[in-house]
């Protein structure tokens, strides 16, 4: 009798590009939070490795990251028994979708992504067409299985705002069809910043390695980084992100990997000097982080078990696509094949 709820836990997905190892960042501000939706969600989580090609990659790299990034998804707790995960390039409806939904998304929209903005200027040399669309295949992503929530961290606000303004235009031009999906988006850990220059997010590809955790480091480097980051001269611990950025920085990181809040960061740490904060939060993460190393490097090596996680979910994915694209497609008055048209 308890199926009868099963039915109807609400759908969440999310994803990760392959495009180099996670930081800290992409933990705490995501693949926590996809651990612990996956009990209560029908939860879907993606190597988005289409969207990785908008910066050029090695084709050898790319192979080798696709695999070992859902290692480690697994690594950090995401359940195939639970979730359904799989990479974005086995399933063709993803890219069919996001030509579709082009055709609904102005010009202008996407000209205003900041992460738009910010890559072409990173990448002056290959601004590609790719890069500039981005954000409707990963409308895409999200749209095609009928999701309700997705969490992302702060830096996605934008392109999910972006999804859904594009899903509900599709369904007051053709009726209801999409979902409208929300964000979710954490308080504590959404926006993790650069160790060196804590304005900036920690991301995976900045320069300095002290900038950034991966989450494969070992409890060395992540003491030493920690030690290293950047503070200020004030000698006072506050929650004050214009005027204290590195020590804001160091309390939310704190405060997300011990799952307490920033009131309760404040209180632990507002009598003490720098260096407690900067070792008490790198044992804090440490704690999290050395487990998902043991059962990573366990993972990685079983490239069979990988490809068995990785196909079945494909398979469930593409059922579910399909379903989506079939309704799509009529809706929009493109001639349904038979053998597409299975209903
Ligand atoms: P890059 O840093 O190279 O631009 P990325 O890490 O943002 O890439 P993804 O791997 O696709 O790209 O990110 C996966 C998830 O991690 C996304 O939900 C993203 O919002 C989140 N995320 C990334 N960086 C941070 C951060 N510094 N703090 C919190 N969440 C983050
Ligand atoms: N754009 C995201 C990665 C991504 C994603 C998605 C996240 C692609 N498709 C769908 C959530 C849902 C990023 O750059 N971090």
């Amino acid at each position: 009798m308890g199926s009868r709820e099963e039915k109807v836990r609400p759908i969440v997905f999310s994803g990760a590009q392959p495009t180099g190892q996670l930081t800290l960042g992409n933990y705490l501000g995501a693949l926590s939070h996809w651990v612990a939706m996956q009990e209560d969600h029908d939860a879907l989580f993606c190597v988005v490795d289409l969207h990785a090609l908008t910066i050029r990659q090695e084709p050898e790299v790319l192979r080798e990251q696709v695999l070992s990034l859902a290692a480690l998804f697994l690594a950090c707790g995401i359940d195939p028994e639970k979730s359904t995960v799989f990479v974005q390039s086995h399933v063709p409806a993803h890219a069919e979708l996001a030509w579709l939904l082009s055709t609904f998304t102005q010009m202008g929209e996407l000209e205003r992504m900041t992460q738009f903005k910010d890559k072409a200027l990173r990448h002056r040399q290959n601004v590609n067409a790719g890069l500039f669309t981005y954000p409707v295949l990963m409308a895409a992503d999200i749209l095609l299985y009928g999701t309700h929530r997705v969490p992302v961290g702060e830096d996605q606000k934008q392109h999910l705002e972006l999804a859904r303004d594009v899903a509900l235009r599709f369904n007051n031009l053709y009726g209801p069809t999409f979902e409208i999906p929300e964000p979710f988006i954490s308080k504590g850990g959404a926006r993790v910043k650069d160790l060196q220059e804590p304005t900036k997010k920690m991301s995976k590809t900045a320069e300095s390695e002290l900038a950034r955790v991966m989450l494969l480091d070992d409890a060395q480097a992540i003491m030493k980084k920690f030690k290293k980051a950047v503070t200020d001269s004030l000698a006072h611990i506050a929650d004050d992100e214009s005027g204290q950025p590195g020590v804001t920085n160091l309390l939310n990181i704190w405060g997300a990997a011990t799952g307490r809040s920033m009131e309760e960061a404040l209180a632990h740490f507002s009598h003490n000097q720098y260096g407690k904060l900067k070792v008490e939060t790198a044992e804090a993460v440490i704690a999290i982080l050395e487990p998902i190393g043991r059962r990573y490097r366990e993972l990685n090596t079983d490239r069979s078990y990988l490809w068995e996680v990785l196909q079945a979910g494909a398979a469930k994915a593409r059922e579910r696509a399909e379903g989506m694209m079939v309704r799509v497609m009529d809706r929009i008055g493109l001639p349904l094949e038979r053998q597409r048209f299975r209903g």
